[in-house]
């Protein structure tokens, strides 16, 4: 167990031995290829490929560009329903393709997108939905599929959670048009910055690549589309190539914390959990409590407080809402996303990563426990 007075904090990247890194890179010293698409970069995305499932799958220097330039890719126009539950980088790619976010409201149970609320929101300006796998909870695919071939729209997962996962045995990343997972250091699988898109159709890949290098088409002198620079370095991927061989490990360590927290947290008075998904095989990215004062006294900062004193911090993933940002504000989107609202006010998200002690998880218990008795006896 961590001593008492040493901080805990939401997250710490998992991370190989480090003789393990260094003898990873300790070649590239020989050849002095860094980066643009070198030895490194492509045997992850090979491996990568045989472990999502992913006949196509295009690495970026992060998640966010993945997504963004996932959706230039999908030539989208109009109006893009999506969740305001989610980090501020769905909403941003959204906005940076010029397209309009359209906010449907979440679930109660497991946070994700509201299917049953999609298709009130879709227009004649509609031509895409961008779900998010929040938390790892797996949106509901197949209504979401459904709705999609209805009204011929295109379906860009962000998967940013969601690595590894697989929904009745089938990878996560084989839902939709394209899936995002992100690589940050934060995540369950890391190369410190990085991400992926996956994708259905393999002729999206040229242009991929090439909204990843400058709007070339690599290999060749040809300039055909207005790209960026988004490539994943061999740096990084060699950071992957060695988280990749520990991911039981990282997952099976992940999922010990998680059961703690639950079992010690379900049912408990004025504290609501997300369900348990079945079909599910889950990478416990994530472990969200939604902190309901109106049942005990005990809010949400009261949990943050009592937490702090003993030094450990946890976050408020996600709040505010995207709908509520300024910039959404500015542009005169409204929103009816109460669920989304309800949660966003109430919830934490409790440390959950690999290297955190067992014992360190029951202390965080214990320290919620006690706060609880002392308000409610
Ligand atoms: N979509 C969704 C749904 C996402 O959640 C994200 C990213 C994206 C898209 C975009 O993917 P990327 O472009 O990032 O690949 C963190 C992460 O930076 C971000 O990747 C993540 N979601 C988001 C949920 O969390 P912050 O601003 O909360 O990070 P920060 O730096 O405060 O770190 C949180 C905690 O992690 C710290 O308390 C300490 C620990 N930490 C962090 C870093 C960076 C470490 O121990 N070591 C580190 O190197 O956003």
């Amino acid at each position: 167990m961590s001593g008492q007075n040493e901080s805990i904090y939401v997250t710490r990247p998992s991370l190989p031995p480090l003789e393990e890194y260094v003898d990873e890179i300790r070649d590239m010293w020989e050849t002095g290829i860094l980066t643009h698409q070198g030895p490194k970069h492509n045997r992850l995305q090979a491996e990568l490929g045989q472990y999502l499932d992913a006949p196509n799958i295009t690495l970026f220097g992060n998640g966010h560009l993945a997504m963004e330039l996932g959706l230039t890719a999908l030539d989208l126009t109009g109006e893009v329903i999506t969740t305001p539950f989610t980090f501020g980088s769905t909403t941003q790619a959204i906005l940076r393709n010029r397209l309009k976010p359209v906010f449907c409201d979440i679930r109660e149970d497991d946070f994700t997108i509201d299917a049953d609320r999609i298709e009130e929101l879709i227009t004649d300006r509609t031509s895409a939905i961008l779900p998010v796998h929040v938390y790892g909870n797996i949106c509901d695919v197949e209504k979401i599929r459904e709705i999609a071939d209805r009204h011929h729209l295109k379906v860009l997962y962000d998967g940013a959670h969601a690595f590894g996962e697989k929904y009745k045995g089938e990878s996560v990343g084989r839902f939709g048009d394209a899936t995002m997972f992100s690589f940050h250091a934060t995540k369950v699988f890391n190369t410190v910055e990085g991400g992926c898109l996956v994708y259905k159709e393999g002729n999206m890949r040229e242009h991929l690549e090439g909204l990843r290098q400058f709007g070339q088409i690599v290999h060749t002198e040809k300039t055909p589309y207005v790209g960026t620079n988004a490539k994943m370095t061999d740096m990084h991927a060699a950071m992957g190539l060695c988280n990749l061989r520990h991911m039981e490990e990282y997952i099976s360590r992940r999922q010990r914390v998680a059961e703690i927290y639950r079992s010690r947290l379900q049912g408990k008075a004025g504290i609501r959990l997300s369900v348990v998904q079945p079909n599910t095989e889950s990478n416990y990215a994530y472990f969200p409590v939604v902190v309901e004062e109106s049942r005990t006294g005990v809010s949400r900062d009261d949990v943050i407080a009592e937490l702090e004193k003993h030094r450990v911090y946890v976050r408020k993933y996600f709040y505010p809402l995207c709908s509520d940002f300024e910039i959404i504000r500015e542009m005169g989107i409204r929103s009816d996303v109460p669920t989304a609202k309800y949660v966003a006010d109430r919830v934490i998200t409790l440390p959950c990563y690999s290297d955190l002690d067992p014992a360190d998880a029951e202390r965080i218990c214990d320290v919620i426990d006690s706060l609880y008795v002392r308000r409610n006896g």
